[in-house]
């Protein structure tokens, strides 16, 4: 049995929660998993018992609580370092923290005009000039990676790493709300879509009661 547990959120619409779960199925990592559901009158109090921050996913690790998305990817690196989860090297590695900051602390337009719902089809929604700013600013990521580190697969750097935990989620919106791309955006979409642990994602998604039950 794995000391590890992740506490996640509804998987329609966690966005946070995507990416340490995507993470770690990605990398075979054994863990429970335990679900909060969200938008319930006891979803404070249940974060509560996890966590004093009040915000999911928190990974239990032992003894340890390890809480904020992007802190719990960077321990799963140091704690199973030959699963790669970073780029191995340097110069791509830190090209790797860098962007996957940059998603951690940014984009505040594109995450309230573009929720993440990966039950819905919602194309015809519009959002505002500061979103498509977003959009833009992470399609100049997208390619630059692709294009300085991404030469041995399909993925930002090459194979499945921590940055693209970081950025599924905003690839089921591009899906979603129908994102107008180019052509390497688009295929790194698809790529993530057919990833058989974003696959997994989606389908236990779709078998959840719905949202506020
Ligand atoms: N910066 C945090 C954000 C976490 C976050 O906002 N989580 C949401 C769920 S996706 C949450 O816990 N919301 C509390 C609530 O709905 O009451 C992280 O990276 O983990």
């Amino acid at each position: 049995m794995s000391s590890l547990a992740l506490v996640i959120g509804n998987k329609a619409t966690s966005s946070w929660s995507l990416r340490p779960w995507i993470a770690m199925v990605h990398a075979g990592i054994p863990f429970r998993e335990i679900q909060i559901r969200l938008r319930r009158s006891d979803t404070k109090a249940q974060i509560a018992n996890w966590t004093a921050s009040g915000k999911i996913p928190v990974l239990l690790d032992g003894g340890e609580r390890i809480w904020e998305s992007y802190a719990i990817l960077e321990h799963l690196a140091d704690r199973f370092p030959d699963r790669g989860l970073w780029p191995a090297d340097p110069a791509a590695r830190a090209h790797a923290r860098s962007i996957s900051c940059e998603m951690h602390g940014g984009f505040a337009a594109l995450r309230r005009d573009l929720a993440m719902d990966v039950l819905h089809d919602l194309r015809g929604q519009r959002w505002s000039d500061e979103a498509q700013a977003d959009i833009d600013r992470i399609s100049a990521i997208w390619r630059e990676a692709r294009g300085r580190f991404g030469a041995s697969g399909p993925f930002l750097f090459g194979r499945f790493s921590n940055a693209d935990a970081m950025y599924a989620p905003v690839v089921t919106r591009f899906a979603t709300y129908g994102v107008s791309l180019g052509v390497v955006e688009r295929s790194y979409v698809d790529s993530v879509l057919a990833h058989p642990a974003m696959q997994r994602w989606i389908d236990e998604a779709k078998a959840e009661p719905p949202m506020g039950t």
